[in-house]
Formats: C-alpha cells, sequence, structure tokens
C-alpha cells in the first residue's frame, strides 16, 4: 500500500517507494497513523525500512558531527587566554563528546552497531556536518563558533526535540540545553573582546566575517535542492524545513551582532518589510558541495587526528571489555 509517506520524486524517493511496496500493509497503515496523530515511535515498534534507515543516516551524520565537532576548538584548549576561558572551553568540548554518546546511543536502538558507524566515519564514507572543515585561526572564533555555530545547531536542533523517533527526540532534549550554555558562553566571550583593544575587535570582526556564510550553510541545501526533506517532514523527523531554520536564524542573529557591534559580511542584509524577514545574499553552494565531498580546507586532517585518537583509544576500549568480562565471569561463579 502507498501512502502520501511514500511520495518523495527523487532517486531516494524511488528506492522509499520500492522497500515501502514490500512492507506488511496493516502495520504500515497503523504506523501512518501513530505519525498522523503525531504520536512516538520507539524502539520495540514496528517501523518501515527506509523510516529505521533516514534515522540511522541523519542520527549517526549528528553523532559524527559532534564527535568531529571537538576538533576545531579543542585546538584552542592549550592557549586559552585564562584559567576561566580554558576551563569553560574544556567543559564545552567534554560536552560535545558527551553529544555523541547520546546519539550514537540513539542510533544503536535502530540495530546498528556503533562500531559501524564509526569504521564508516574513519573510512570517510559517512557525512559529517560542513561545518567542521574550517580552520580556527584566532581566539576570537572559539567565541564565534559558541555564538554562530551552535546558534545554528539549536536552532536546528531545537525542532529535533519534536522528533518521531522516541529516543532521538530525548536525547535532544538534553543537547539543547547544553547548546544554549555553549551559545550564550561564546556570545559573552565576544562582547568582552568587544569591548577590548582595536585588535580585539578586529579579531573578533575577521572570525565573524569568515563563519557567517559557512554557518548559513550548515542547514542544507535549498529546500528545492534537498532529497530527504520532503520524507523527512513527513515522518515526523524534520519539523522545520532547512530554508525556515535557515531564516529564523538570520532573524534572530542580526539584532545580536548589532548588540555585539559587529557588522555581518553580506550586503544584501536587510530587513524586507512585506516578508517581515531578513534578505539575504547568496550562498556559495560549490564551496559548501565540495567541502562536504571531502575537499575543504581541513577534511583531511580533521578524519586523520580522529582516526588517531580512535587507535590511541584502543587500550582504553580493550581494558574496558576485560573488567566487564571479569565482573562476569565473577557474577557467574557467585551464582554458580
Ligand atoms: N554538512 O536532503 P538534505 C553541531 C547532506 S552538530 C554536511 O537536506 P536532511 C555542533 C545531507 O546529510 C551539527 N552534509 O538532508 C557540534 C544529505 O546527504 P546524504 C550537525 C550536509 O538529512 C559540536 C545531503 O546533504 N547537526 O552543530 O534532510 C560543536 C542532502 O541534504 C549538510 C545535525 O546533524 C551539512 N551542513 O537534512 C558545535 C542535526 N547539510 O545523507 C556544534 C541533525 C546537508 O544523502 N541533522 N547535508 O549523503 C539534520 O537536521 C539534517 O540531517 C540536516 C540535513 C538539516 C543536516
Amino acid at each position: 500500500m502507498y501512502t502520501q509517506s511514500f511520495s518523495v520524486p527523487d532517486d531516494t524517493g524511488q528506492k522509499i517507494k520500492a522497500v515501502a511496496a514490500i512492507e506488511p500493509p496493516e502495520l504500515m497503515a497503523k504506523f501512518d497513523a501513530r505519525i498522523d496523530a503525531d504520536g512516538r515511535i520507539e524502539p520495540q515498534d514496528w517501523m518501515p525500512e527506509a523510516y529505521r534507515k533516514t534515522l540511522v543516516r541523519q542520527i549517526s551524520q549528528h553523532a559524527h558531527s559532534e564527535i568531529v565537532g571537538m576538533l576545531p576548538e579543542g585546538n584552542w584548549i592549550s592557549r586559552a587566554p585564562s584559567l576561566k576561558r580554558k576551563a569553560i572551553l574544556i567543559a564545552k568540548v567534554q560536552d560535545e563528546g558527551g553529544h555523541g554518546q547520546y546519539l550514537y546511543s540513539a542510533a544503536e536502538t535502530l540495530g546498528v552497531s556503533r562500531a559501524d558507524l564509526l569504521d564508516a566515519l574513519h573510512s570517510g564514507k559517512a557525512k559529517y556536518s560542513s561545518i567542521f572543515n574550517y580552520p580556527t585561526l584566532n581566539w576570537a572564533d572559539v567565541g564565534t563558533i559558541g555564538w554562530l555555530v551552535d546558534g545554528a545547531a539549536i536552532m536546528n536542533q531545537v525542532p529535533l526535540c519534536r522528533c518521531s523517533y522516541g529516543p532521538y527526540s530525548r536525547a535532544m532534549i538534553r543537547v539543547c540545553k547544553e547548546e544554549s550554555f555553549h551559545q550564550r558562553q561564546g556570545y559573552e566571550a565576544l562582547l568582552v573582546m568587544m569591548r577590548g583593544t582595536d585588535e580585539q575587535k578586529a579579531m573578533v570582526q575577521d572570525s565573524v566575517n569568515r563563519w557567517w556564510w559557512k554557518c548559513l550553510a550548515m542547514f542544507g541545501p535549498p529546500d528545492a535542492d534537498s532529497p530527504h526533506s520532503a520524507q523527512g517532514m513527513r515522518w515526523g523527523i524534520k519539523r522545520v524545513s532547512n530554508d525556515d531554520l535557515r531564516q529564523k536564524f538570520i532573524d534572530a542573529t542580526v539584532p545580536q551582532a548589532k548588540v555585539l557591534g559587529i557588522t555581518l559580511p553580506d550586503p544584501d542584509l536587510k530587513w524586507n518589510e512585506e516578508r517581515g524577514h531578513y534578505d539575504y545574499g547568496q550562498i556559495d553552494w560549490d564551496e559548501f558541495w565540495t567541502t562536504v565531498n571531502g575537499n575543504g580546507p581541513c577534511n583531511k586532517e580533521r578524519l586523520s587526528t580522529r582516526v588517531k585518537a580512535h587507535n590511541d583509544g584502543q587500550w582504553v576500549r580493550d581494558a574496558a571489555l576485560a573488567h566487564a568480562r571479569k565482573q562476569q565471569q565473577r557474577a557467574m561463579k557467585e551464582a554458580a
């Protein structure tokens, strides 16, 4: 049975249709009814294979983004300008590692293994957010990442707290609370710099100039070029479209930039009375796709750092497994 759940007219949609055709009609109808009623799907519930695969794709990409996202800021931990800034940055980077853990756990409830997901990341098969393939060149970048990158992440992630898949939506509630602290600490760090010397102010402006357009691209391709959007929205995985989130982010950020006293690097950025939104200039989608496809400025460095960290941590995983085995053997001996 086809329902409107399976009406995406591109390649992915064709694949989804083919999968849907072999799903049991009564189960499909029950699943569709639950989605229509804005209910939650839990791991033990029946779900169409295409829904499961879509979630594994999105949640694992999200998890990868969190752990690769530790790297650009992690670079600055040893160079933070004060003990206070260092403590904040360490806490933030650790939070991102934690977000990766919640998200890999949510993905595992869909029947995939963390080891396989990490293999896909390390072999370059899996995607992670484009934004983490750009370098952090000065200390202001740490503040800008908090303000703009985490700000964009929150804009995208708050609607995911209402995602139709229970474990993902619950993970996102905690992630969003922590992201909110990340965004504020970044904005506060920039405010302090903007009250400082001319050199510090110039550093903030330079940083915002480099990150602004990349943050707008983070929301993903325009709706018209987004192959997964229609299906993701139909299934209640995605609640707000890429373009709508991008617009919400711009509208919220312009007043914050004014308070900060910096200029956003877009001559076309203007309030449009009729639309009730800011108009903005052209995003460089060629650059976005070059980066997403592995050829951005830091893709190779990020992946090799990640693979090295994973290999260096092998002894920790081995020790944890050996300890668990020992505990299990002891428990079995005691039970015997
Ligand atoms: N970068 O049809 P579309 C964070 C891919 S964590 C790379 O619109 P969808 C943070 C997309 O995957 C930030 N690839 O897809 C962490 C798809 O490729 P595949 C991460 C991108 O899924 C630490 C293709 O383009 N957040 O902020 O409907 C420190 C077509 O796109 C990007 C999440 O992952 C991109 N920017 O929508 C600080 C949130 N955009 O899979 C901060 C969860 C698109 O066909 N994910 N692509 O090979 C989502 O909300 C959605 O997956 C997206 C894309 C909005 C990202």
